[in-house]
């Protein structure tokens, strides 16, 4: 079985936006018309949306670029171009998101359809008709539009377990989880072998999965914290469905039906919404020989039971032998698939948390540097995001450039730092003289 997938690194690419146009107004018998270049469109941003449907982080294995399309370009005649869609990808509910470069977790996905943007599509760059002054009616400035973000993320999934396998200690838990999930939980003759939940993916051959997971063992006054109850009964109350193991291998028929109804005891005084959860009991290790004669007494003593609400349905399993794992697994799916996700805020300590997305406001303008050669480099992510954006096509347009550099602070910074007329400065794979 392959082994359970919990966390992803995926690369997020927004869109840019659309360049702005620079163009002018031809009329007839108007010789110069007034400047009609149209903005670019907004580029696509990338968004991860919960989607009830996806219970794991296995669909990103051969997923894990993902690109959102760009905006279109500014055109004449006044015409914007159209903002581009944004990219929506659909993650399972209680995903968090960090940000790889920064280590900071940029989200926590918990609730349906809840959405967070990853990646914020760059925004279209302006025509010449936004540029236009009543000194320099006709610019030819035009904007290109503005990067998309691009990031590289970790998505993690805080698993909550669909099925949870409960009952008394050393009843075969850990056992069954071991053989139909990938996980390799601690299994041994002696009681609260298990102290944390395992959890494990089952994955049938229809294709269908859930998460399962199983429990250290309950036993009596655990709902008051006897033995390691209490502290896991949180986690039962996440699950939806219930397999509640009895060995009847190892113990006759009475005895395992008087721990059956202890434990649902504990279940309901915890919380008596926990005995709304659909359960199935699994009668365990019926390859042991006196197994059989254990189960059909059992059978008999749970049905003429007056005290249960119902009589629950009864699988028996070896896992040894393996014989009815495989049945049990495709009615416990069944069965989820009929199940609602239950509210159980009451004793839930888990919180919807947002956290801020990481600010690049720390970050300065611009950097000097210098190249080997003596040329000057200027960088910075604020300067070079100027700069895609300069449509350097126009003479207009770099004059522009040029005077919000030294709004910036750039040329008196170069000239603080020594630099001559006629020295060259480069950005990015741009180079021109610096004169005064
Ligand atoms: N013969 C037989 N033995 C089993 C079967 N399933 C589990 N066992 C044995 O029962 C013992 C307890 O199994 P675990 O799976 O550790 O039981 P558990 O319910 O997880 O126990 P705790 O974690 O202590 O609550 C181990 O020695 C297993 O080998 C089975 O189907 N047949
Ligand atoms: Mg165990």
């Amino acid at each position: 079985m392959p082994t359970f997938v919990d966390q992803i690194k995926i690369e997020v690419h927004a869109g840019h936006g659309g360049n702005g146009m620079v163009a002018f107004r031809r009329e007839k018998y108007v010789p110069n018309g007034g400047p009609a270049g149209g903005d670019g469109g907004r580029g696509g941003s990338i968004i991860l949306k919960v989607d009830e449907g996806l219970r794991t982080l296995m669909d990103f294995r051969y997923h894990r670029i993902f690109k959102a399309k760009n905006g279109q370009n500014g055109m004449s005649k006044q015409m914007t171009g159209a903002a581009a869609e944004d990219t929506v990808v659909a993650v399972p509910q209680g995903t968090t998101v960090r940000d790889l470069d920064t280590g900071q977790i940029i989200g926590d996905l918990v609730e349906q359809g809840q959405e967070l943007v990853v990646a914020k599509g760059g925004r279209g760059g302006r025509g010449n008709m936004r540029f236009a002054t009543p000194r320099n009616p006709a610019p030819e400035i035009a904007e290109n539009g503005e990067p998309g973000e691009e990031r590289n993320l970790e998505l993690e999934l805080k698993m909550l377990a669909d099925v949870g396998l409960i009952g008394f200690p050393s009843v075969g838990k850990s056992t069954l989880l071991s053989v139909v999930t990938g996980a390799k939980p601690k299994i041994a003759a002696y009681e609260f072998t298990t102290l944390v939940p395992n959890l494990g993916m089952v994955m049938l051959p229809d294709g269908r999965d859930f998460a399962m997971a199983d429990m250290p063992g309950l036993i009596n006054g655990a709902s008051k914290g006897v033995g390691l109850g209490l502290q896991f009964l949180r986690h039962i109350e996440r699950t939806r469905v219930l397999l509640h193991l009895v060995d009847l291998g190892n113990q006759d028929a009475e005895l395992a039906l008087e721990k059956f109804k202890d434990i649902n005891k504990e279940l309901a005084s915890y919380d008596p919404e926990l005995l709304k959860r659909p359960q199935i009991v699994v009668a365990t290790k019926m390859d042991l020989p006196e197994a059989s004669e254990h189960l059909a007494e059992f059978k008999t003593l749970l049905e003429a039971d007056n005290t249960l609400p119902q009589s629950p349905r009864v699988f028996a399993i070896s896992a040894v032998t393996h014989a009815g794992v495989q049945d049990l697994m495709q009615t416990t799916a069944n069965l989820l698939e009929e199940t609602p996700a239950f509210d159980s805020i009451a004793h839930d300590d888990m919180e919807t948390v947002t956290y801020k997305a990481s600010e690049q406001e720390d970050e300065p303008a611009f950097v000097i540097s210098r190249d080997d050669d003596g040329t000057w480099v200027l960088s910075g992510a604020k300067l070079e995001r100027l700069f895609v954006m300069t449509n350097l096509d126009h003479e207009d347009s770099q004059l522009r450039f040029a005077r919000q550099l030294r709004h910036m602070g750039v040329d008196d910074a170069l000239r603080k730092a020594g630099i001559q007329d006629g020295d060259l400065v480069r950005i990015e794979d741009f180079v021109f003289e610096f004169v005064q």
